[in-house]
């Protein structure tokens, strides 16, 4: 109950992985299981997505550090795709195999973390392949609540941008943050170019000096200002240019170029920010040299995982069953070639027949609790998803027969 002092609404870890953290239908359950003397039924629960966000053909599985660090201790199996591989629709990423009421009330928090870390890494992956090879840096820590920044800094950043502006990121991704600087450092000078000045002054050396043009005056012209205040020093420019005065950014950012150019300052580079999404970053990709994106990736459609017991132990014996509309029984995902999308669902223990070179994709990572294969760092990660995105591109449909 509220009691008049005001508190932050953030929810401990030693609160999610003691399972605190839940939909009080599952707590009914397992009291309900318990009673009946019912907790030990072994269970296989199969983590999956059956319907993308529109016009998605795939998504990338992220959070499963997460997910282990939930279930770790538990007297469970765990069977799971490497995180960062990309999914499709009915594709199972993750297997839960052990007493039901080992996991029963984790399924909340097990999905928060799988459904909202592939939601934002699966939209900072569309966004790469959108920037194609400019620089993309994520600007959305303001979008959310704080308790959630080192969550979202890390998806963002295995979904393939290129930096975060989060000051914690050292610690949590073992990355430098990078940023420009706020409108209210300009306003609070109250002339652009003293705020430049202080900034290239004050700040290390080894930080690129980006100077937000937009405050005052027209782009064109605070452009040409920085330019001529900072001279070589000046590394780019940043367009934050607001909705009002965005007739077309296009031609905003293409008048710049041009008059950057024309007063000899080819070296200095512009990034443009603020409302950018799939579509503006493809229309704006020629003509700048870097993106910052916040909302879009920090909001992104959601990929909806959930979960579904799929098989039962019945004395010896797993049984395939499931609530209808999903597929009932374990099963194995093969990749049959390089194509990231050419893949085949298979019931578990068998083997596709049209597949020739067929690799599964499922593998046992966690053993009654103990994780039992090497966890990729983040960079790997990161380049495994930047990996599958290039072979997207190479060969955008591949054979995506099931
Ligand atoms: C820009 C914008 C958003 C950032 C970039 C991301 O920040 O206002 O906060 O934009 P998006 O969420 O729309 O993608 P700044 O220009 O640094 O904001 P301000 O100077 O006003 O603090």
């Amino acid at each position: 109950m509220p009691s008049g002092e005001p508190r932050v609404y953030a929810a401990s870890v030693d609160e999610i992985l003691a399972g605190r953290i839940t939909d009080v239908y599952f707590t009914r359950t397992r009291r309900i299981l318990e009673t009946r003397g019912m907790c030990d039924v072994e269970v296989r629960a199969e983590f999956h997505s059956y319907s993308l966000p529109r016009g998605y053909e795939w998504a990338v599985f992220a959070g499963l550090e997460e997910a282990l660090a939930i279930l770790k201790g538990r007297r469970v199996n765990v069977y799971a795709m490497m995180e960062g591989s990309l999914f499709r629709a009915k594709e199972p990423v993750l297997v839960i195999e052990g007493p039901y009421c080992e996991f029963a009330e984790l399924e909340t928090a097990l999905l928060g973390v799988l459904r909202h870390e592939t939601s934002i890494a699966t939209k900072a992956a569309r966004i790469r392949l959108a920037a194609g090879d400019k620089t993309v840096l994520f600007f959305g820590l303001r979008s959310l609540h704080p308790a959630l920044a080192p969550m979202a800094d890390r998806a963002a950043y295995i979904g393939g941008v290129d930096g975060v502006s989060g000051t914690e990121a050292p610690s949590y991704l073992g990355i430098k943050p990078q940023g420009t600087m706020p409108h209210a450092l300009v306003i609070v000078f109250g002339d652009p170019r003293e705020a430049w000045l202080a900034f290239d002054e004050v700040v290390e050396k080894d930080v690129p000096r980006i100077m937000l043009v937009d405050t005052f005056y027209d782009e064109r012209f605070e452009a040409l200002l920085a330019a001529e205040t900072l001279r070589e020093r000046l590394y780019g420019v940043r367009l934050d240019t607001p909705g009002s005065r965005r007739g077309n950014m296009r031609r905003i950012v293409e008048e710049v170029r041009w008059t950057l150019d024309l007063h000899g300052f080819k070296h200095v580079k512009i990034f443009v920010s603020g409302g950018l999404d799939e579509d503006k970053i493809l229309d704006l990709r020629d003509v700048v040299d870097g993106f910052g994106v916040g909302t879009s990736i920090a909001f992104p459609p959601s990929v909806d995982i959930s979960m579904d017991i799929v098989e039962v132990k019945r004395g010896n014996r797993w049984v395939p069953i499931t609530k209808r509309g999903k597929l009932p029984g374990m099963k194995q995902v093969y990749q049959c070639s390089e194509h990231p999308l050419d893949r085949r669902i298979v019931p578990w223990g068998s083997v596709p027949g049209d597949c020739s070179s067929a690799q599964p994709l499922l593998e046992k990572v966690v053993e009654d609790g103990s994780i039992v294969v090497d966890l990729p760092s983040l960079k790997e990660i990161r380049d495994f998803v930047l990996k599958q995105l290039r072979k997207l591109q190479a060969s955008p449909h591949g054979d995506t027969k099931k």
